[in-house]
């Protein structure tokens, strides 16, 4: 096998955001993009010369070509064994469960997530360290460096390997292994619940429940778990194939974007009583019950509330941590229950060290993500299996077991606005202004509510006291309401700014109202603080969640 040295010219914007590079497939597809950047990987982490790599991605197009791209790269770099799923498919939850089991040196996901997939769509590359986690900024700011300056890749000259069916064979000197894309990870779930109780749930009586996998990467591994282990009804999963293009859909599971699992949920005789969606690459999920919606919050709180009755986690929890802009309701448990609960940035890779330390057993971000010490990645199918096991301990639904935990702890009413593809400048400018006006802030008084607390969020991880700074606009009142404001690190046209508000009402008797309207005003008043109308000339958000 040849190996050639190709001489390269550097692209400026491989700066990897909250999860990994994010681009437009037809940026990737420029001459070398995907080269340069997979180079800069093996530049910065020796250690996976020599070693195992995991790889995989969610089906979207252009995985095909880039795993036989990075195959080669990988090949050439003197990477010793690849394993990669079948027909190119790992979810990502999977691949940080790969890179643990195997004690591989790192894994790398092809994904751009909950973004839209196709032709025209978004396309990503993440790489998760050996701890199975995503690459912490430390790194990916190297990676980012060496990508600007890079003059030459390494690649074999060979022909393309067959992902079709699992087999073993060798590009040179390197082994590649295509594995079961599921097997693993479905055993790993299997040692974390009950599934035998699970089954009896759908067994013994009329329970059925219905899984959206949104035409993306968790078909398969849905089937295998509900559907072949758990023996759920046998319409349990749709849109169960992994597409290209995800059918034209928007694989990100809320409300918005799941007309056909809501349908299921809520109309006809055989309507299901437990609903659930993942995104683009397995690692959200969304809850849903017969006409009712977990908030990602809640559910985090929840988990954290009742986590000793499941068999994985009855020792008890260690700690918790949730996300800047998620909802304190997991705090009020942790307090309650006596356990340490962290605030982190937004972005899974915070929680490693706390993880990797063992400081914190559960974690959760708004954004429909949960996970736990099983693996270093947020979860979907965990998350689901989590509330089955719940639900079939409890014999409750899911609107029962939300309810009685707001009785027991309290509502925190909780919505996320974002005003999407808005000019970077104005973003950024909007953005300054906060930041400029935080100590003046204090001690204002807007309607009801008086500002208590107002920074621009930094956070100083406790286990290796690296700082990271401009994390978020944060506006704390007296009655623990919270405003907080920050730009997405994801999108792939110009910025997003999110806002997120946040209410905590203690008395049950005032648990049923809407959200929108027990929020209005604190609405009003972000969109007052940060002068939302004469910045964008709207004051209405593009997606509510
Ligand atoms: C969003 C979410 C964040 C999540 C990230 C990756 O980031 O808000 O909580 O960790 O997506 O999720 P941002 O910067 O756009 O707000 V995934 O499932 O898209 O990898
Ligand atoms: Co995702």
């Amino acid at each position: 096998m040849n190996i050639i040295s190709i001489v390269t010219t550097p692209y400026s914007d491989q700066k990897p955001g909250t999860s990994g590079l994010r681009k437009k497939v037809t940026v990737f597809q420029q001459p070398h993009y995907l080269e340069n950047f997979v180079q800069s990987i093996f530049n910065v982490v020796p250690e996976l010369k020599n070693h195992l790599l995991i790889l995989g991605g969610d089906g979207r197009f252009y995985n095909a070509r880039a795993l036989q791209t990075i195959l080669k790269i990988a090949a050439a770099n003197g990477i010793k064994r690849v394993m990669v799923g079948e027909q190119g498919l790992l979810s990502t939850p999977a691949v940080s469960c790969l890179i643990r089991k195997y004690h591989a040196a790192g894994g790398i996901i092809l994904s751009a997530s909950h973004n839209p997939g196709g032709v025209n769509g978004d396309f990503g590359i993440k790489f998760n360290s050996a701890n199975g986690g995503p690459a912490p900024t430390s790194l990916t700011n190297k990676i980012y460096d060496i990508s600007k300056n890079i003059k030459t890749y390494q690649i074999a000259e060979t022909g393309d390997i067959s992902l079709d069916t699992q087999q073993s064979s060798y590009l040179g000197d390197m082994r590649v292994d295509v594995i079961n894309s599921v097997n693993d990870y479905a055993n790993l779930m299997q040692q974390l619940f009950d599934f035998s109780t699970i089954k009896t749930l759908f067994t013994s009586r009329a329970f059925s429940m219905c899984f959206d996998a949104m035409h993306a990467v968790t078909g398969p591994y849905a089937k295998e778990i509900f559907e072949n282990r758990l023996s759920a009804n046998i319409d349990a999963v749709i849109n169960g194939v992994p597409l290209e293009d995800f059918g034209g859909t928007h694989p990100d599971p809320n409300l918005a974007h799941t007309s056909e699992l809501i349908a299921r949920l809520n109309t006809g005789i055989n309507a299901a009583e437990f609903g659930a969606a993942s995104d683009g690459d397995g690692d959200r999920n969304m809850i849903l019950g017969r006409n009712f919606f977990v908030n990602p919050s809640d559910s985090l709180a929840i988990m954290t509330a009742n986590a000793h009755l499941l068999p994985g986690y009855s020792q008890g929890l260690r700690g918790a941590a949730r996300s800047l802009p998620t909802s304190r309701a997991v705090d009020k448990v942790s307090e309650e229950i006596g356990i340490d609960c962290y605030e982190t940035p937004t972005g899974w890779k915070y929680f490693g060290n706390l993880l990797d330390d063992k400081r914190i057993t559960l974690c959760g971000e708004e954004s429909f993500g949960s996970g736990s010490d099983h693996i270093r990645e947020k979860d979907g199918i965990w998350a689901v299996l989590f509330w089955l096991n719940l639900i079939a301990i409890k014999q409750q639904s899911v609107e029962e077991i939300t309810r009685s935990h707001w009785k027991r702890y309290g509502r925190h009413y909780y919505t996320r606005h974002d005003y999407e593809a808005i000019n970077s400048d104005t973003a950024e400018t909007l953005v300054q202004n906060l930041r400029n006006q935080t100590s003046s802030l204090i001690g204002n008084q807007y309607g009801n509510y008086k500002v208590l607390l107002c920074d621009d969020f930094s956070y100083t991880d406790p286990v290796d006291n690296s700082l990271t700074e401009k994390l978020g606009i944060r506006v704390i009142f007296e009655d623990e309401s919270r405003i907080i404001f920050r730009l997405s690190g994801t999108g792939t046209e110009g910025s997003t700014l999110r806002i997120y508000i946040e209410k905590y009402v203690r008395d049950p008797a005032l648990h049923e109202r809407a959200t929108q309207t027990v929020l209005a005003e604190l609405i009003t008043i972000a969109n007052t603080i940060a002068d939302i109308e004469n910045h964008f000339g709207r004051s209405h958000p593009d997606a509510i969640t």
